[in-house]
């Protein structure tokens, strides 16, 4: 008569079947070919090398970046005292439907530098920065895109705004809230002597 012990740890016929079953079914697959990249790397998806310059004339300074909801990047900066933005498609190439050439420019009438790029939720394209449009200091400067890079008139009637505190006022940042609302960061000088627009060249 087989002991409890016995009938325990002795596998049944029933699982020993199983086990075979489960051996038999087991099947080596041949990798496919691909590249992972380390994290930190270059993205090689990215213009070939992850790299991309392009060159607007003149001196082309870059403040901020910015990726869209199609994962296109928007680079925005100033050049020759204009609001410039580029925006690249997934692949690092040029967005030929973007402004001219794949850039816009917005330009206030002055000495325009942009700090800040975010875009709303419908694609829009706002960027923030600052103007010396107010006088010898800068003001608060604003502007809003469609999504094809043209200035978007349903913005401030002509889709730029400026808020001057009455100092230096240096705008580096710009936000979107869920209410496509806009909102403006940076720093105010009050007080004391008139202090010169911080625009390069
Ligand atoms: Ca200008
Ligand atoms: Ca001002």
């Amino acid at each position: 008569m087989p002991s409890l012990f016995n009938s325990w740890w002795k596998p049944s016929k029933t699982n020993r079947t199983a086990r075979r079953a489960a051996k038999s079914r087991l099947r080596v697959e041949q990798l496919e070919d691909r590249v992972t990249p380390a994290a930190g790397m270059l993205d090689t998806t990215f213009s070939g090398d992850g790299k991309v310059t392009t060159d607007l004339g003149g001196s082309n300074s870059v403040h901020a970046v910015a990726v869209d909801g199609l994962g296109r990047t928007l680079v925005a900066g100033d050049t020759n005292q204009n609001f410039k933005v580029t925006r690249y498609q997934v692949d690092g190439s040029l967005d030929m439907g973007f402004g001219t050439g794949g850039t816009a420019t917005v330009d206030f009438g002055s000495n325009d530098s942009a700090r800040g790029v975010a875009v709303d939720g419908l694609g829009r394209i706002l960027l923030g920065g600052f103007s010396t449009i107010g006088g010898d200091n800068n003001d608060f400067a604003v502007a809003r895109l469609t999504d094809a890079g043209i200035l978007d008139a349903s913005f401030s009637d002509d889709s730029k705004a400026t808020v001057d505190f009455g100092g230096d006022d240096v705008g580096f940042g710009v936000a979107v809230d869920g209410l496509g609302r806009v909102v403006l960061g940076g720093y105010s000088r009050i007080g004391g002597a008139p202090t010169p627009s911080r625009q390069p060249g």
